[in-house]
C-alpha cells in the first residue's frame, strides 16, 4: 500500500466537543493505526491471515475493553473514548476492529456484566492484556438474524453440564483461548457459557475463501458432548436479552468505526482527485467529481454529529438499543456509498491494493450485515415508531 498520508476530516470543528482526554486517546489510536496497521495491512488482507503482530498493540492503546473497569485490566475509559478508538481502527482496517470489537463487547462485557467475581478475575486481566483472545458464539447455521430459535444446548448433568451444537461465522472462532457461547438450557432458556479451548470435543474450523474482512479470522464452533464444568456458566442474565445486550456495546462500536473507514476512503479520494490531472486539469476540478467529495464529507460530518451524540447519551445510561440501531445501520450504509464513490474517483488504480479503498468496500460487505443486518436494523427501528413488530 502507498504511504498512509491520513487526515481526518473534521468539517463542523467537532473536536471542540470532545475532552482533552479523547483526544489523546484518539490520536494515540490514529498514530498506532499510522505506524503499525497501515503497513502490514494490505499483504496480511491479500493472504487473508490475520495479523497476531498487533495484539500487543492493540492492548496497548487501551482497544481490549476500553469501558471496562481499571481494576480488571481495562482502560476505564468512557463511551466517546471507547468510540474514537474503534473509529481509528476502523479507519485501518474493518477486520481489526472486528478483533477489537468481539474481544471488548462480545466477550469482556458479558463476563464483566454477567459474570461472577470469580469468572471476572479469572478472564478479564488475561483478555485486556491480549495474552487471551476471545470469541462469541451466537449465529447458527439455520439461527442468523433470529438467534432466539438457536437449538445448541446444555443439559444438567449433575456434576457438570453437556453442551452439544454449532455456531457459524464466528469472529477470532479458530485462535480464540475462550468462547462466549449461548445455549439453551432444558427450560429453553438461554445461557451463557464460557467454553475453553482444549476441552475435549470442542472444534473450530477455519471458514475460507471469504472476499470479505479477510484480515479477521472466521470459523465454526462445534460441540459435541463437550462437558462444561458448572462455574462456567455466566449466573448473572440469562434469556435472549443477554446476549442482545452485548450487541448494544458492539453495535455502539461499530457506528463510529464505520466513520473511520469512510475518512479514509474520502480523505484518500480528495487527495487522488487533486493531484489527478485529466483534460489538462486536475479531477478535482470537474464538477461531478465536486458532487461526489461534498455529498462525502456531508454524510460523514452527519454521522460524526449522530454519533457523538449518542456517545453522550450512553455515557448518560440513556441510550435505547433502537436509537443504536440507527446509529449501525446509518453509518455503515454512509461508509459503503463512501466507498464505492470513492473508488470510482481513483478509476482504475481504485481497484488495486495500492490504496485501501476496495479494501474498505470489501469489508464493509460484512459490517452491513454482522451485527444484525441492515434491514434488521430498519425493522427495529420500524418497531420502536409503530410499536408493532414485523419480523414475523
Ligand atoms: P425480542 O422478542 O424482540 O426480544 C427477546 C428478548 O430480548 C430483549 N431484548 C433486549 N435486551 C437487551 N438488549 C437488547 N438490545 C434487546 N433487544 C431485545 C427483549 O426485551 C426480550 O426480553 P424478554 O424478557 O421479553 O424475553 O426478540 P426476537 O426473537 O423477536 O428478535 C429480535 C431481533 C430480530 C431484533 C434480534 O434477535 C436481532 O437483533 N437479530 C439480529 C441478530 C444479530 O445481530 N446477530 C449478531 C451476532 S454477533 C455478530 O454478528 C458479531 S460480528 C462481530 C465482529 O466481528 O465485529
Ligand atoms: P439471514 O438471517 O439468513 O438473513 C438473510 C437475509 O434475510 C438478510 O438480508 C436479512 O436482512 C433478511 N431477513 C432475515 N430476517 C428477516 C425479516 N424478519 N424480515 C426481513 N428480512 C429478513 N455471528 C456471531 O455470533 N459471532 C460472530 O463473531 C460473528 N462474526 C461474523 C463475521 C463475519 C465476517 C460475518 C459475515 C458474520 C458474522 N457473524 C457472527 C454472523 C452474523 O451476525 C450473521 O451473518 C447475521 O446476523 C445475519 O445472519 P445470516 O447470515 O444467517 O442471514
Amino acid at each position: 500500500m502507498s504511504q498512509d498520508l491520513f487526515q481526518a476530516p473534521d468539517y463542523y470543528q467537532l473536536d471542540e466537543l470532545l475532552t482533552e482526554e479523547h483526544i489523546l486517546v484518539r490520536n494515540a489510536a490514529r498514530e498506532w493505526v499510522k505506524k503499525e496497521v497501515s503497513p502490514i495491512i494490505e499483504e496480511a488482507a491479500q493472504q487473508a491471515k490475520f495479523p497476531k503482530s498487533i495484539i500487543s498493540g492493540l492492548a496497548e492503546i487501551g482497544a481490549f475493553g476500553p469501558y471496562i473497569p481499571e481494576e480488571y485490566g481495562g482502560a476505564g475509559l468512557d463511551q466517546i473514548s471507547y468510540g474514537l478508538i474503534m473509529q481509528e481502527i476502523e479507519r485501518g482496517d474493518s477486520g481489526v476492529r472486528s478483533t477489537a470489537s468481539v474481544q471488548s463487547s462480545l466477550v469482556m462485557y458479558p463476563i464483566w456484566k454477567y459474570g461472577n467475581e470469580a469468572q471476572r478475575q479469572k478472564y478479564l486481566p488475561k483478555l485486556a492484556s491480549g495474552e487471551f483472545l476471545g470469541c462469541f458464539g451466537l449465529t447458527e447455521p439455520d439461527h442468523g438474524s433470529n438467534p432466539g430459535g438457536m437449538t445448541t444446548n446444555i443439559k444438567d448433568m449433575g456434576d457438570y453440564y453437556l453442551l452439544n451444537g454449532a455456531k457459524m461465522w464466528i469472529s477470532n472462532a479458530p485462535f480464540a483461548d475462550v468462547a462466549v457461547v449461548w445455549a439453551k438450557n432444558e427450560e429453553g432458556r438461554i445461557k451463557g457459557v464460557l467454553v475453553e479451548r482444549g476441552m475435549e470435543g470442542f472444534s473450530t474450523p477455519e471458514t475460507h475463501n471469504k472476499w470479505s474482512l479477510r484480515a479477521s479470522a472466521t470459523g465454526e464452533l462445534i460441540f459435541d458432548n463437550v462437558k462444561i464444568p458448572k462455574e462456567n456458566i455466566l449466573p448473572n442474565k440469562d434469556g435472549l436479552g443477554a446476549p442482545l445486550g452485548c450487541l448494544d456495546s458492539a453495535r455502539y462500536g461499530i457506528a463510529w468505526g464505520a466513520i473511520g473507514a469512510a475518512m479514509d476512503c474520502y480523505d484518500t479520494a480528495l487527495r487522488y482527485a487533486k493531484q489527478r490531472i485529466q483534460f489538462g486539469k486536475p479531477i478535482a476540478g470537474m464538477q461531478l467529481q465536486q458532487k461526489k467529495l461534498a455529498e462525502m464529507i456531508t454524510e460523514i460530518t452527519k454521522a460524526q454529529l449522530l454519533t457523538w451524540r449518542l456517545g453522550v447519551l450512553r455515557n448518560e445510561n440513556r441510550a435505547t438499543t433502537a436509537q443504536i440501531s440507527m446509529a449501525k445501520r446509518n453509518n455503515v450504509d454512509m461508509a459503503i456509498h463512501i466507498a464505492r464513490e470513492a473508488r470510482q474517483i481513483l478509476g482504475a488504480m481504485g481497484i488495486t491494493g495500492e490504496y485501501s479503498i476496495m479494501r474498505h468496500i470489501m469489508n464493509l460487505e460484512s459490517v452491513i450485515t454482522y451485527e444484525g443486518t441492515h434491514d434488521i436494523h430498519l425493522l427495529i427501528t420500524g418497531m420502536d415508531i409503530t410499536g408493532i413488530s414485523a419480523f414475523k
